[in-house]
């Protein structure tokens, strides 16, 4: 039986706005009225900014795995990612007990565990492998550079390529962002000579070639596609985020505007 439901996560590095995207997503969907829940998949969350309608953290603990296995934090993710998978029934029947057309899935704070390890994408096609999208959300920290924006575009890229769905580019906390931070990320998102030269300027010309294959790769694979710039605290990009998985699920049916 196909699963109707969109289901959409919430990836990045380590402090990249996930689930405070996740928890601000949910609060735009019920301020518009439509209806969302939200699962975490954080097993090592102390808290978080929205209350979970499924958590991961019922059946895999951190702290636990930390006591029982004798490890250190680091160790212990690693543990609790490969035992997410382990629990994918359990967690799967969770989420179906809930009617939603909509699941949206904060994922773990380092990028690795879930993207990286067998878990993660064992997870996505688990739960649904025809109707998940990734979030994919750039830090504006990491791409102040030209060599860091271009980076994390690669970044977004290999989770494409690891989790096999599409993925949809944010730049997030746009609030922290001046107009002329917005216009270099609007400039830059083309992939055009700037963001090349710019490259270029920073990096030593042994690099040149690598830098060329870089860019034709993203440029290749559609990574400059209109940038959603997003932010949690004023829900900037909510919609446009909403109308991205109506386009890809729902053949744009029910797209919002202004
Ligand atoms: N100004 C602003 N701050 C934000 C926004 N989104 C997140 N933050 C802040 O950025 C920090 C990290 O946000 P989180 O949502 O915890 O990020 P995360 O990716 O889930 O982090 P980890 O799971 O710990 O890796 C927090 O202090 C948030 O308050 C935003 O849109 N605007
Ligand atoms: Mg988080």
């Amino acid at each position: 039986m196909t699963d109707e439901r969109v289901f959409a996560y919430m990836v990045g590095t380590a402090g990249s706005g996930k689930s405070t995207l996740t928890g601000a997503f949910r609060e735009w969907f019920n301020l518009k009225g439509l209806d969302a829940i939200v699962v975490n998949l954080d097993p090592g969350a102390e808290s978080l900014p929205y209350t979970p309608d499924v958590d991961i953290r019922d059946w895999v603990s951190l702290k636990k795995v930390m006591e029982e296995f004798d490890l250190g934090p680091n160790g212990a993710q690693i543990v609790c990612a490969d035992m997410m998978a382990l629990n994918a029934k359990d967690l799967k029947e969770s989420i179906e007990s809930f009617k939603t057309e909509y699941v949206l899935l904060d994922t773990p704070g380092q990028i690795e565990l879930f993207v990286f390890r067998e878990a993660g994408s064992f997870i996505v096609s688990y739960l649904n492998p025809q109707r998940s999208m990734v979030a994919y959300l750039l830090d504006p920290v990491l791409t102040k550079t030209a060599s860091g924006f271009v980076t994390q575009l690669l970044l977004s890229l290999t989770t494409r390529f690891r989790l096999g769905v599409p993925v949809v580019n944010l730049f997030s906390k746009c609030d922290l962002l001046s107009k002329d931070d917005k216009r270099v990320i609007e400039n830059w998102s083309s992939l055009d000579e700037q963001l090349y030269n710019k490259i270029t300027m920073e990096k030593a010309s042994v690099y040149r070639e690598l830098s060329e294959q870089l860019m034709f790769l993203l440029q290749h694979f559609g990574e400059s596609i209109s940038p959603i710039l997003v932010s949690s605290k004023d829900y900037l990009g909510m919609e446009d985020l909403y109308n991205s998985l109506q386009m890809y699920f729902k053949a744009g049916e029910d797209t919002l505007s202004d």
